[in-house]
């Protein structure tokens, strides 16, 4: 019987890496597909078994001479950076990342999400969609929904718009870093002018990756420490000197492939990279999505302009820069057009990290081109006095003058469709202070204005009066950290001002915010103060009054607010109320601030959080209990799930009087 079941689970792996894609009949109404969540291997095929990389190319662990042995097709192996030790990831259809899923708006999407895992639990999240009338399939463990138990099955059904570039993920724990992802495209039936001319597009997908240990031991280290080959690992800094985290990536993968740079040696393994083909004279869109658990990817490509035309499924009015900064979460579309000589050149993912050079690598191949992408050695475009490189999107206003480049900063950015603004109607206007920060004496927790957060142990949206651990219940306060299931009420169709601030004693790192159940109008941002030919920071934004503490650096900032009083009431100066771009992710700069709005007329639960995956995990996320008079009807049959009940029982073994 065991060896049956053993047969079972093998045949299911055989589905593994076939780089499968699901894409909608334009015709259809309904698109109906399925996502079957399990285990793999890296470097591992399922005849050949262990791989390793050489020229570019893989071959079975145990071929002597390359040139007479034939080739491991390199789409029926997962692998990641080329790294020879195994490694397990979480997948959809056995593909890292899953498959990229197509449709059209206003299509109906339903997808099975079957959970094939032994030990863990899944739900999927389609990254940027609003899930307007159908807040149940959000797909949040323990806020829209009961997380998945092995072997069973969750039905997604859900309207695919806006049109745009989205994501699917995992949201339980930490498993979108162990590789539970993949690309959600919804394509409009008549693209606009903005994207005319462009003769195929590509779906460009970048994560970071440590070979040697995953996230559940990045956890613990997150805690305590990580110590190396007896050298303690410090946080990694950007250029402002704000740090990122104890987890460090050694490589970058775009759509699952990458190869180990040695810092030491400066040599790679020769693993494959994803490869962009491309004709000489057309033009090519490519949508990337940054799917990283922590860092940030400034993407380039060499000789090429970067025309970026949309970010976070909406358009903007096109700029041209040399690069964008990608954070956790983000998605920017850009067109290239390839016109320069026929040959290779390098796509290539930065992090932002000074004092480390972690890269994900890929390869953009002219028809005609030399075949042999191992030997390619482009060179990045150089940024010089005479020749400044434009950056868009960073998390810093200033670039040190030797660099000669500089930042076009997401506040300068405008829609290229602007809709009306939520506008301020007295009484039914609400602002919101919210402070993403690790503030705290020696408990500094990963928090919003101090405030861990808790799941819920039941689904919350469809269990609502089984919530336990309200706030209302705990001590928070200005100068107190406290945990609960923080959640803030909003009444329908106000229009909602939030204040996303980075400030006060838990300030340092820069936050990637990301709202679920709305895509938020960017009406403004503030950065801190900076060294302006060093580029580094000095103190924080002035027009923010952290309160408590004796000095804005000592307070918890967990109730912020205008310095100037007068800007209360959406009285703000500099306010872009005319054409801001529309996003679900923006990084809060260390020190800076972001005012975003929305109006509140789509009823639900609806997640905010750090797309860090180890703070939000850990805390640096609340709920938006949305028009919650006003959800909709909890589906026919929808699971529930809660822990055993604590408290005072009277009870005798399982007989226990009420
Ligand atoms: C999987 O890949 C093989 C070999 O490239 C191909 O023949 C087959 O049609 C593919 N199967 C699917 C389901 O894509
Ligand atoms: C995932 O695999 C299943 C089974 O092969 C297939 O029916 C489904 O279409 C695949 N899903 C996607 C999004 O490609
Ligand atoms: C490797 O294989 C090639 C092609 O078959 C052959 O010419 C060469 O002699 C082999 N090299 C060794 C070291 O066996
Ligand atoms: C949302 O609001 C409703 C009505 O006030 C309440 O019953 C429910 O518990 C709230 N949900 C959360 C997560 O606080
Ligand atoms: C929502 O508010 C807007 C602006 O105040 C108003 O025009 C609209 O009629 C309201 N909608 C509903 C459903 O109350
Ligand atoms: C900026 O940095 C330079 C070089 O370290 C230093 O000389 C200068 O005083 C700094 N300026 C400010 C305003 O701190
Ligand atoms: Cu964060």
């Amino acid at each position: 019987m065991y060896s049956i079941l053993c047969v079972t689970v093998s045949v299911i792996l055989i589905l593994a890496k076939n780089g499968s894609a699901f894409t909608c009949d334009k015709h259809a109404s309904i698109c109906e597909t399925s996502l079957d969540i399990s285990t793999a291997l890296t470097m591992f095929h399922e005849k050949e078994l262990a791989i390793f990389p050489k020229g570019g190319l893989l071959y079975r662990y145990d071929v002597k001479n390359i040139t007479a042995a034939t080739p491991v097709n390199i789409d029926e192996v997962n692998t990641a950076d080329g790294w020879e030790m195994q490694r397990v990831v979480i997948v959809a259809n056995g593909t890292l990342p899953g498959p990229t899923i197509t449709v059209y708006e206003d299509q109906t999407l339903i997808v099975h999400v079957k959970n094939n895992l032994y030990s863990d639990t899944v739900t999927i999240h389609w990254h940027g969609l609003p899930q307007k009338d159908t807040p149940y399939m959000d797909g949040v463990g323990f806020v829209t929904q009961c997380p998945i138990n092995p072997g069973q099955t969750f039905t997604h059904t859900f309207k695919a718009r806006p049109s745009g570039t989205y994501w699917y993920h995992s949201h339980v724990g930490a498993q979108r870093a162990k590789g539970l992802y993949g690309a959600l495209i919804i394509k409009e039936r008549h693209p606009p002018h903005i994207v005319h001319g462009v003769a195929e597009e590509f779906v460009m997908q970048i994560q970071d990756w440590n070979h040697a240990y995953g996230v559940d031991q990045a956890f613990l280290y997150a805690d305590v420490g990580v110590v190396l080959n007896r050298i303690e690992i410090k946080n990694s800094m950007a250029l402002d000197g704000s740090k990122f985290g104890p987890w460090y990536a050694q490589s970058a993968l775009i759509n699952g492939k990458g190869r180990y740079n040695d810092p030491i040696t400066h040599t790679h393994n020769e693993a494959p990279l994803e490869v962009f083909k491309v004709h000489r004279h057309r033009n090519y869109r490519f949508r990337v999505i940054n799917a990283a658990a922590m860092y940030p990817y400034r993407i380039s490509i060499d000789s090429h302009p970067l025309t970026v035309v949309a970010t976070d499924g909406y358009y903007i009015k096109p700029v041209v820069v040399e690069s964008v900064i990608l954070h956790p979460g983000e998605r920017f579309d850009f067109i290239i057009q390839a016109n320069e000589n026929v040959g290779n050149y390098m796509i290539r993912g930065q992090t932002l990290e000074v004092d480390r050079r972690t890269i994900g690598e890929a390869i953009l191949h002219y028809e005609g081109a030399d075949q042999n992408y191992i030997n390619i050695f482009s060179t990045r475009t150089q940024c010089l006095s005479s020749k400044e490189c434009l950056v868009l999107n960073c998390p810093f206003s200033f670039y040190p003058n030797e660099k000669h480049t500089q930042c076009i900063t997401m506040d300068a950015i405008k829609s290229n469709d602007p809709t009306g603004v939520p506008d301020v109607q007295p009484g039914a206007f609400q602002e919101y202070f919210l402070n993403f920060a690790f503030p705290g004496l020696t408990f500094k927790p990963d928090s919003v204005n101090g405030i861990e957060f808790r799941f819920p142990t039941v689904s919350g949206i469809s269990q609502p009066t089984e919530i336990t651990e309200q706030c209302s219940k705990v001590d928070c306060g200005e100068q107190k950290v406290c945990s609960c299931t923080n959640t803030i009420d909003l009444n329908h169709n106000d229009t909602v001002q939030f204040v996303f601030v980075n400030m006060g004693i838990g300030k340092g790192w820069s936050h990637p915010i990301h709202m679920h159940g709305h895509s938020f109008y960017v009406i403004k941002m503030g950065y801190g103060n900076y060294n302006t030919s060093t580029g580094e920071f000095i103190s924080q934004n002035s027009d923010i009054d952290c309160r408590g503490g004796t000095t804005q650096d000592k307070s918890f900032c967990n109730d912020a607010t205008w310095s100037d009083p007068s800007w209360k009431n959406g009285n703000i100066p500099g306010l872009n109320l005319v054409d801001p771009p529309q996003k679900d992710t923006i990084i809060v700069p260390s020190g800076g601030y972001v005012v975003v709005r929305i109006r509140a007329d789509n009823p639900g639960l609806w997640i905010m959080h750090c797309h860090i995956q180890l703070h939000s995990a850990d805390g640096m996320t609340l709920l938006l209990n949305e028009s919650f008079p006003n959800l909709p009807p909890v589906p026919k049959d929808f699971p529930t799930c809660r822990g055993f009940k604590t408290g005072n029982f009277d009870c005798f073994l399982w007989q226990c009087s009420v």
